[in-house]
């Protein structure tokens, strides 16, 4: 009860509202839960000091609870996403950025198989260029959401992976910022994947995703290139379809060659005919239904969908990486 009253005032003090579920949140309250927590850090191999600086006196975020009880099915259209996200300023800015960081975009593109525009495409919609990273302290957002019944296995792990990375001196804990739900740096990997994908670019022993644009660059360039990239493939383009087109083919799942697509009536948004590839598949995705903006997307769409499965993502990924090239 005394937890339910202390955090109760906490939202309210900061604005956000009555959370009646909270208090509901775990049926541990949460210092018996961080020492817990604690043993369990230890069990894992991570040092006394890394524990001590990070796992005391902490306090769970009632926002960050909030936000992730809310809907992820968002409400808005693609068209209406892809405005905000893809908007001039933002194309603009991508352009500049490539510009002033060329030489070692092209350089990381050229190392792992990645065209550069991609490299900043992800980095301008993750965290507008690295201008918003997120404020959150991350071992608290993590620490939260693990106490936290609802996805306490998966946010458990991503904070023992958090740990990690400072225990092995990328970051200092009170740098260690990121997203409500634990994305870090500049291109929001989460802990789990930092470990999976970051990279020293500059090579000066730290994995600097919050700091070192090297190590930025070289990071979300080997996540595409494990993943599957193509370098010389694009992820797609607009296109339009044949009235009568069958809905059921508008799914990732549907795969067809470039060739079968144009037999059945697909076209370039001016009418004039795809080109084809021998041999090279794609799908249909239409984020708005067949009467929205439609797209024929190759392997590396799908590879974007491994770094964030949202079809409102990858296509945005794709257009903004388009723009910032031309
Ligand atoms: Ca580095």
């Amino acid at each position: 009860m005394k937890l339910l009253l202390r955090l109760t005032a906490f939202t309210l003090i900061a604005g956000y509202g009555v959370l009646p579920s909270f208090a509901r949140a775990s049926t541990t309250d949460f210092n018996t839960w961080l020492s817990e927590f604690r043993t369990k850090a230890f069990e894992q191999g991570i040092s006394e000091s890394t524990v001590n600086s990070a796992l005391i006196d902490l306090t769970p975020i009632a926002r960050v609870i909030e936000l992730d009880r809310k809907q992820p099915e968002s409400t808005i259209t693609f068209d209406t996403y892809k405005d905000r996200i893809v908007n001039q300023t933002r194309i603009k800015r991508g352009r500049q950025m490539y510009a002033a960081h060329r030489v070692q975009l092209d350089a990381t593109g050229k190392k792992f198989g990645v065209q550069p525009q991609y490299i900043v495409a992800l980095w301008g919609i993750e965290t507008n260029y690295g201008s918003n990273t997120g404020g959150f302290d991350v071992i608290q957002s993590l620490a939260t959401l693990a106490w936290d019944g609802r996805r306490s296995s998966f946010f458990s792990k991503e904070l023992i992976d958090a740990l990690k990375i400072i225990d092995q001196g990328h970051v200092a804990r009170g740098d260690m910022k990121g997203s409500w739900a634990g994305a870090l740096g500049q291109n929001q990997f989460m802990p789990s994947s930092f470990h999976n994908f970051a990279i020293d670019g500059d090579g000066d022993g730290r994995k600097d995703i919050w700091g070192s644009l090297d190590d930025v660059f070289a990071s979300s360039a080997n996540y595409l290139s494990r993943s599957g990239w193509k370098e010389d493939e694009k992820w797609g383009r607009e296109v339009k379809l044949p009235s009568g087109f069958d809905a059921a083919f508008a799914d990732l799942k549907v795969q067809k060659t470039l060739g079968q697509w144009k037999e059945l009536g697909v076209t370039l948004p001016n009418g004039n005919a795809i080109p084809v590839v021998d041999g090279m598949k794609a799908s249909i995705v239409a984020p708005d239904g067949l009467e929205g903006q439609t797209y024929l997307v190759y392997n590396n769409y799908r590879t974007i969908m491994k770094w964030n499965r949202s079809l409102y993502f990858a296509t945005s990924v794709g257009l903004l990486a388009d723009a910032i090239a031309q």
